[in-house]
């Protein structure tokens, strides 16, 4: 198994990992997706791929219920996990770096926020989380680990219901970044 706990931070209830997300057995992934939730690169391709075509369905069923125009950026939708190990799929969309005129953390904050959010109102106890909008869109990682580190924290500390928010980084030079600028303690 590829994967290792680096540390955990709140009481445990938050663990930095190294790994892939898609592999996770926890209630719900959060997928960094795009406004369209068609799917594309990076962690949202690999989700999609490892979970199959059903994912995909209830994001069209979304789209057309509820979101014609696409799911604005820091807003978070639920669609099953399809043949993932995960139950459920958080679908999120964060910012692009540097397109949203200083909003950014703001918007990254919502991310997290709304995506916690739904897990407890859908009764959920664990998730994973990729480094939302660090990769494709461009988000310095240092910035982000400061802004999802208090996001969560934040969370955490009005919330008894979540007892496991799992934080996976691809490479382990992600997280030794993240470790490095993090805001839990
Ligand atoms: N497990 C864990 N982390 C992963 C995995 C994985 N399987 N795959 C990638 N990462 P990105 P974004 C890391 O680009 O910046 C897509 O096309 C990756 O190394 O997936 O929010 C969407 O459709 C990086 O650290 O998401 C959007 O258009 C982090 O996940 C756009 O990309 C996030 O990188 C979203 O861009």
């Amino acid at each position: 198994m590829t994967e290792e706990t680096l540390e955990t931070f709140l009481n445990g209830r938050v663990r930095v990992m190294v790994g892939d997300l898609t592999r996770q057995t926890v209630d719900a992934l959060v997928n960094a997706a795009n406004s369209s939730l068609m799917g594309g690169g990076g962690v949202d391709g690999a989700i999609h791929r490892a979970g199959g075509p059903s994912i995909l369905e209830e994001c069209r069923a979304i789209r057309s219920r509820q979101y014609p125009q696409g799911l604005p950026t820091g807003e978070a939708v639920i669609t099953t996990g399809g043949l993932l190990p995960a139950r459920y799929v958080i679908h999120t969309v964060g910012p692009v770096y540097g397109m949203h005129n200083g909003q950014e953390a703001e918007l990254l904050a919502a991310c997290y926020r709304n995506s916690l959010d739904l897990a407890t109102r859908h009764g959920l106890a664990s998730l994973a989380f990729p480094a939302i909008s660090t990769g494709i869109f461009a988000y310095p990682r240092d910035e982000a680990a400061q802004v999802s580190s208090e996001a969560i924290k934040a969370f955490l500390e009005n919330d008894d219901k979540l007892r496991e928010v799992r934080l996976l980084f691809f490479k382990p030079d992600d997280a030794t970044v993240f470790l490095k600028h993090h805001r839990f303690d």
